[in-house]
């Protein structure tokens, strides 16, 4: 296998990940008789996903990507038995075959990263619980999640209710009770201590929850706007609920927001982003394999002289995991949550300002000088 021109690794690795999955069964054959032929097809499913994650990491020149990723599986597998040895051995048998395959462009970096994965495989790092009663409302995000998770949504919106009686702001609820719950539902999901229902009901609770108290805050009167804001999750992303609560934190703090959530097609988002005349565009994804769509987009947005002027912030998981990632697709800001996005957004839109005035006193001197990177 090589990872030429990017869409050679991705036409090639349903059939790598079959031939790995194979060849790991034969010199592992207490895989089969422990796992069966369900096993095999689940094995060879990771392993695709796995080469995802090494692609989009190769691509992006950013190993931290894909060891973070091996972080995450060998968490993810322990709850089915799978030692690091094995996927030790399951991503030695990849480097085996980007080492046996012609040389490219690609070679060096994916060894290199690879390599990075195989370290991680026996270091330690068991993710800790999101919920401590020392962080603030540590003890009441475990009581929120414990309602959920005994099924109590109505128990869990009293709690709200309570939280704000007694002067918890609703930006603060956000942040320290839904977000951090909702990371812990994933790190229980991961570790096989709650099943995908209970995420699923975790979450929709949550959501019902945020709608429900937009009668607190919700105006219907449009006073003086700070400046307007589109949003949207790239590809075929469907982590949505932190840019919904990226966006109300705007719209509270107030943006005129325009929250367009998943499956946007990109058309009708450079339409709609023209249309508004955005002054800032908030692009999130989670999973890593959608990064490479953001940069496209990106690209396409810089190139299209009715969204060329939008400041374009991006955010989300691996952005969290490599805080330098954003510049790699061309944004001009990131943070790593809401209330940082919102800081950033102000310093952003603040500098363009800036620059507008000072070409507006100097004229088309300024204008030489102030080229591309505004806001940066
Ligand atoms: C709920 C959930 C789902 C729901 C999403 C429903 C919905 N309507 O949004 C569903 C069931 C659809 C889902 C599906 C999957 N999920 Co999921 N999911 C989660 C979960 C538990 C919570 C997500 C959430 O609500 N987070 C809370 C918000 C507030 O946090 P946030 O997203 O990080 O957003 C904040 C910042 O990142 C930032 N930010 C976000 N966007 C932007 C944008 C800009 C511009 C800026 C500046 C900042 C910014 O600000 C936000 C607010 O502070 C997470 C766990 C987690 N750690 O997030 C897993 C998680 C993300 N999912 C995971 C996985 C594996 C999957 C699936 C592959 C599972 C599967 N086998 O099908 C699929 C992939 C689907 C897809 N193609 O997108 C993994 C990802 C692991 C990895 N290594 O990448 C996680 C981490 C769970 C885990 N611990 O294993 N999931």
């Amino acid at each position: 296998m090589t990872l030429r021109q990017g869409k050679m690794l991705l036409d090639e690795i349903e059939g790598l990940a079959l031939e790995v999955t194979e060849h790991q069964y034969k010199i592992q054959p207490d895989l089969m008789q422990r796992y069966g032929k369900p096993g095999f097809e689940k094995s060879r499913r990771d392993t695709v996903y796995t080469l995802h994650y090494l692609a989009e990491s190769v691509r992006m020149d950013s190993p931290s990507l894909f060891v973070h990723y091996v972080g995450w599986l060998k968490q993810l597998l322990a709850g089915y038995g799978l030692t690091e040895a094995d996927i030790r051995t399951k991503l030695e048998l990849i480097l085996d075959r980007v080492r046996a395959s012609e040389k490219d462009e690609w070679t060096d970096r994916t060894i290199r990263i690879l390599n990075r994965g195989i370290a991680r495989t026996v270091e330690a790092g068991e993710v800790p619980s999101f919920l401590n009663k020392e962080h603030s409302l540590g003890a009441e995000s475990r009581m929120y999640l414990d309602a959920l998770l005994s099924g109590d949504r109505v128990g869990a919106n009293t709690l709200i209710d309570q939280l704000i009686e007694r002067g918890e702001t609703i930006r603060d609820i956000y942040r320290y009770i839904f977000q951090a719950s909702q990371y812990e539902v994933g790190r229980l999901w991961q570790t096989q201590q709650i099943s995908v229902g209970d995420e699923h009901y975790c979450t929709a609770a949550t959501q019902g929850t945020m709608s429900r108290l937009y009668a607190r805050w919700l105006g219907t009167e449009r006073q003086s706007r700070k400046g307007t804001l589109v949003s949207a999750c790239v590809g075929g992303e469907k982590h949505e609920i932190g840019l919904r609560m990226l966006t109300d934190v705007f719209e509270m703090e107030g943006w005129d927001t325009h929250y367009l959530g998943t499956s946007i097609d990109e058309d009708k988002l450079m339409d709609l982003i023209a249309q508004r005349k955005a002054d800032i565009v908030a692009l999130s994804a989670t999973m890593t394999f959608h990064v490479r769509l953001m940069k496209k987009l990106i690209a396409n947005l810089r190139a299209d002289e009715r969204t060329a002027d939008a400041l374009i912030m991006v955010g989300g998981l691996p952005f969290n995991v490599d805080p330098l990632l954003w510049q790699r697709v061309g944004a001009d800001g990131y943070a790593p949550d809401a209330e940082g996005a919102l800081a950033e957004a102000e310093r952003l839109t603040a500098n363009r300002r800036r620059r507008e005035r000072v070409r507006g006193q100097t004229g088309t001197a300024a204008e030489e000088e102030g080229g591309q990177g505004l806001g940066s």
